[in-house]
């Protein structure tokens, strides 16, 4: 790729020429008469052009090696053009020319709608390691589902979320390129689709490496069926080509939360069943010699993302037995060898499970083979004496119910958690059982996050400082090079430096969020942020009752010691999680109450950020001061957004929780600001916990708490505010009250932000902790944790 970089840098023109020509002939329109949106597919074209020869290279070159299959039902891609240009190393190139004829590149990068085929941490993920595995030259292709319809977007309504649809490619899609040829054939049970794959390039960076994303889209096997036309039942063929499109019409949008619903166990089945077809196909087209199968596993090594495909792997089994005559145990051993298993998270909520009935409507097959793998375990555990009782919880299926994980963790060479603290929590308590007997398959892999994104492309500022203060690039390739930094940290004028990067950032910010949000908020404040999606357990509600709080108090004693603070908050609940809908109903009316009084919104403001996104989180990552990772310990795996943050130079205001304490014991716990109870201590208290206790003896806590049934905020009659006050305080029907901790953990929240408050006017010592978190992110380059993976389980 180095050598296509220079030719492209080299042929200006012919780029240009190219340009111009893509342009018109997609268009079929002069140049001038041509609109923005015209002007980015056209380029996207041009991009996809220069890319082509490289992608077959890559191809041709791997047919026969081992590959790594990463097997997600989310891949939340986000926007594609400018990581896209980055990678190839022409961006200013290319934005250069871009203005030479008077085409803004901003604006025209505003024309690509984010492929949000993912709901939070998880689907990102997914994005970032296909990126790090191009940049580290690991052979890692992903398979997934091609939804129409990616997760909603979100518009705020009186201070309501309402979703309205997200049909991200209604115009186009710039970066795929649908293979026909490739097309399989899915068998459900009741119905029959084509699954047609659209490959997606993934770019390494600057190194010629081009991997491929491969997302599935359901199609109608016969486009009409001509029986029906032919007696007139037109609706009925429509209704069948209906039937097809919409097993990937739309992303289920829940994050955490599974639904067990007979779509989504199909999306899961329809990808999977393509997913295994192409790789046995392949398989038997590339090593003819070896139709016996036992070397598929040495060949191929699937990692499951969490438990959505993991039905991929009786498919498997049923492929090999059913198609290609190899007997059932065989099969099983080959299956075994070829499967890894991730968890991400230990909410019970989230752990799938499927009932019998539904399989068998989905895929009956699976079920049989599922229920031979699962009377081969209670056998060989009763053969070695195990009580009925003993072998409950490692059954596979159990009362009509068959648990996905116990499945996983069976057929599985490796089960890996997110972050120290959450693989430790499967082997003590989630997956306990499992783990007694078969320690060697546990490991952690902390997660991490591709430096291309979330730092070269979307924080140019700190990027070039970087650079200028290494003196070269090399940290984009190997992010621990930025260890180098801390040379600096004596060095006043470098620190000032910083702080003026992340001024700068800050008022791009404020500029953007006027324009979006239309609410003015001020750079010289304290910017504390907290985007994710919104859950009970991330706290949210936590953040925004210290708000209320911290009001009063301001309202009370206008003259009390305090920065001023611009706290903003972003994030989309499931349409049917009624709390979290709750809490962005609060969110939205205390910002409408504070930013409206005079009496204090010159010190206080809060921005409820409509419909974020990856491509907002681009904005808001590198003007953040303060990063809030405030879940309740034990709950959060891992965490993303967390080391974004980190990398962009702000400091964490985290409990101790999934990857932040590795965050702590990286940057310093001094660099950070670290609260709340650790998970041993909620453990010893979960049963006898009073929430009311807190709420009598703390008079802040009965502040804050009482504001939301006391008519100071107005839920508009939805009984919203009401449920909160009663999820914190009384216990209802079997659920415990405040389960969450937030009233334990108040106080102490209280204080630290009481602490950085006070600290933040030492601009130099925050700038010192802010240089000590950048030169000490590395660690979370997602390159590392791809590497880990390709070394440690994949072994390629
Ligand atoms: C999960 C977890 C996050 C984790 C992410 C990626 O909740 O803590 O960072 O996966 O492993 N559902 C998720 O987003």
């Amino acid at each position: 790729m180095k050598e296509e970089i220079m030719k492209i840098k080299l042929n200006k023109n012919k780029f240009m020429e190219d340009y111009i020509e893509n342009l018109q002939r997609i268009t079929l329109k002069n140049f001038e008469d041509t609109s923005d949106k015209d002007k980015y597919f056209a380029l996207c074209d041009t991009i996809m052009e220069r890319i082509n020869q490289e992608w077959r290279d890559c191809k041709n070159k791997t047919k026969k090696t081992k590959k790594a299959y990463y097997f997600s039902a989310e891949f939340l891609v986000g926007r594609s053009l400018g990581n896209n240009l980055i990678n190839l190393g022409i961006y200013d190139e290319v934005k250069e020319l871009l203005d030479e004829i008077d085409i803004d590149f901003e604006s025209i990068e505003n024309f690509e709608d984010d492929a949000a085929l993912g709901n939070g941490g998880l689907g990102r993920l997914a994005a970032c390691f296909m990126d790090s595995a191009a940049s580290q030259k690991i052979d890692m292709y992903g398979y997934g589902v091609r939804y129409r319809e990616g997760l909603f977007k979100q518009k705020i309504e009186n201070g309501f979320q309402v979703e309205e649809g997200d049909h991200w490619i209604k115009d186009g899609d710039g970066w795929s390129i649908r293979v026909e040829s490739d097309s399989k054939i899915v068998k459900f049970r009741d119905q029959t689709v084509k699954a047609v794959p659209y490959d997606m390039p993934m770019l390494g960076f600057e190194n010629g490496q081009v991997n491929t994303l491969r997302l599935w889209q359901s199609e109608p096997f016969e486009e009409f069926d001509f029986s029906y036309f032919n007696n007139f039942q037109y609706d009925k063929a429509v209704e069948e080509k209906n039937r097809a499109e919409d097993i990937t019409r739309v992303l289920y949008p829940n994050d955490i939360q599974r639904e067990g619903k007979v779509l989504r166990l199909k999306q899961q089945y329809f990808f999977c069943s393509a997913s295994i077809q192409d790789l046995v196909e392949k398989y038997k087209k590339y090593f003819e010699n070896d139709l016996q199968f036992e070397n598929f596993p040495k060949y191929h090594v699937i990692q499951l993302n969490d438990t959505h495909p993991i039905v991929a792997i009786p498919e498997l089994i049923r492929v090999l037995v059913d198609e290609n005559g190899i007997d059932f145990d065989r099969a099983v051993e080959i299956t075994k060898k070829t499967f890894a298993f991730t968890n991400h998270t230990v909410l019970q909520e989230a752990l799938e499970t499927w009932p019998k009935d539904i399989m068998l409507e989905v895929c009956p097959r699976c079920f049989d083979i599922i229920e031979k793998i699962n009377d081969k375990l209670v056998e060989d555990f009763k053969a070695k004496g195990l009580s009925e009782e003993a072998i409950d919880p490692y059954r596979i299926i159990r009362y009509d119910q068959i648990r996905m994980a116990n499945l996983a963790i069976v057929m599985s060479i490796s089960v890996n958690g997110v972050a120290k603290l959450h693989t430790k929590i499967l082997k003590d308590d989630t997956f306990n059982h499992w783990y007694k007997i078969m320690p060697e398959k546990f490991n952690n892999k902390t997660n991490g996050i591709t430096p291309r994104r979330w730092l070269v492309y979307s924080n140019i500022r700190l990027s070039n400082f970087i650079t200028d203060k290494l003196g070269s690039d090399d940290w984009k390739y190997d992010l621990n090079k930025l260890k180098e930094l801390e040379k600096y940290l004596e060095d006043d004028k470098v620190l000032e430096e910083i702080n003026q990067i992340k001024y700068e950032n800050k008022k791009d910010l404020a500029r953007y969020i006027l324009e979006q949000e239309n609410i003015v908020i001020n750079p010289d404040s304290i910017f504390d942020i907290q985007i994710k999606r919104i859950h009970e357990y991330k706290r949210q509600h936590l953040n925004i009752l210290h708000i209320i709080n911290l009001y009063h108090r301001i309202k009370k004693n206008p003259d009390m010691n305090f920065y001023p603070t611009t706290f903003i908050l972003g994030g989309k609940a499931a349409p049917g999680y009624f709390r979290a809908k709750a809490i962005i109903k609060l969110a939205n009316e205390v910002a409408r109450v504070i930013n409206k009084d005079p009496d204090v919104n010159k010190k206080l403001k809060v921005v409820f950020i409509e419909n974020y996104r990856v491509s907002y989180g681009e904005k808001l990552f590198p003007a953040a001061d303060i990063s809030e990772q405030i879940s309740t310990a034990g709950k959060e795996a891992s965490g993303t957004g967390n080391m974004k943050f980190m990398l962009n130079g702000a400091l964490t205001l985290g409990t101790y929780d999934g990857a932040n304490i590795e965050i702590f014991e990286k940057a310093g716990v001094e660099n950070n600001y670290i609260f709340g109870a650790k998970v041993e201590e909620l453990n010893s208290i979960r049963d006898s916990y009073s929430p009311k206790e807190y709420y009598h003896k703390n008079s802040d806590i009965k502040d804050a708490v009482d504001s939301l049934v006391s008519g100071e905020l107005n839920d508009d009659n939805s009984y919203m505010f009401l449920d909160i006050y009663n999820s914190l305080i009384n216990p209802q029907g079997g659920e415990k009250a405040d389960s969450y901790f937030l009233l334990k953990d108040f106080e102490d929240y209280k204080k630290v932000h009481e602490k950085i408050n006070e600290e933040y006017s030492d601009r130099k010592t925050w700038a010192r902790k802010a240089l000590k978190n950048i030169a000490n992110a590395g660690y979370f380059s997602s390159d590392r944790t791809i590497l880990e993976y390709a070394k440690d389980i994949w072994k390629i």
